[in-house]
């Protein structure tokens, strides 16, 4: 049995797999995608991910593309360490979880990631430069065009801010009562499909807005943080100030 994960370090989509990955005890090879050579943009890659973003997940012949796919079919092909729910309404919940994750704060980050660090990638391109950069993204192009060398707008930004705070205060209610993790007592692929957006905002300076004004929040962050799998997917480089330095 092989397990291979194409990704990069510092893709929060390829964080969640990673952590999961860990979380369950499976080796894999860890396929570092070259993004300074768009290897994810060449055909090779594409053959695999079509959408030409990372990860993507090799189990023998099987290709699986979509972190929050991929996760949940290892909690399914490898069911030892359950990272999900033993009932179906249970499992309907958690689902809950992902989708709203997909559709909220998934989205959100990427706009203050960009704004403050990810768009420094692009500075030195002519405007003609970075507009074939953009169109040579088969899911991603209208995403670069608004980006737009620079920055997103104030409105676009100010919605991204608006929903990770209305995530935050989401999990901070369901983790109320002492319960550890987002489902009560097991931590699941919810847990892990949401850490890498908090640890984002963590890294890009954000702690202020759970530190004092959102206890479990912060405990929840502090339990994680203290797992093996946590610190062997965020090993070194693996963080934007690591490797950009200093906010644009
Ligand atoms: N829905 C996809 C989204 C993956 C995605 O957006 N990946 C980003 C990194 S987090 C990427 O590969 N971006 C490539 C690029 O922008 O050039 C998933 O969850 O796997």
């Amino acid at each position: 049995m092989t397990l291979t994960l194409y990704n990069f370090p510092q893709s929060t989509c390829s964080q969640k797999v990673r952590l999961v990955l860990w979380e369950k005890g499976l080796g894999f090879e860890d396929r570092i995608v070259d993004h300074k050579r768009r290897e994810h943009l060449g055909e090779a890659y594409l053959a695999l991910n079509p959408n030409g973003v990372v990860p993507t997940l090799v189990h023998d012949d099987a290709v699986i593309i979509d972190s929050s796919v991929i996760v949940e079919y290892l909690d399914e092909v490898f069911p030892e360490t359950p990272m999900s729910m033993a009932d179906a309404v249970g499992r309907a919940h958690l689902r809950k979880w992902l989708r709203y994750f997909e559709e909220v704060p998934t989205p959100a980050i990427r706009v203050p990631s960009f704004n403050n660090y990810l768009v420094k990638r692009y500075a030195a391109l002519s405007d003609e430069a970075y507009r074939r950069m953009a169109d040579s993204h088969p899911m991603r192009k209208h995403f670069y065009r608004r980006l737009g060398k620079t920055r997103f707008g104030d409105a676009e930004t100010e919605e991204a801010m608006d929903r990770l705070d209305q995530t935050l205060e989401r999990m901070e209610t369901a983790l109320a009562d002492g319960r550890p993790w987002l489902m009560g007592e097991r931590l699941t692929i919810a847990d892990a499909c949401v850490m890498p957006t908090i640890d984002r905002m963590r890294d890009m300076g954000f702690t202020e807005m759970w530190r004092d004004s959102r206890p479990n929040v912060a405990a929840w962050y502090a339990r994680y943080a203290d797992r093996p799998a946590f610190r062997k997917t965020y090993y070194k480089g693996t963080r934007l100030t690591e490797i950009f330095g200093d906010a644009a």
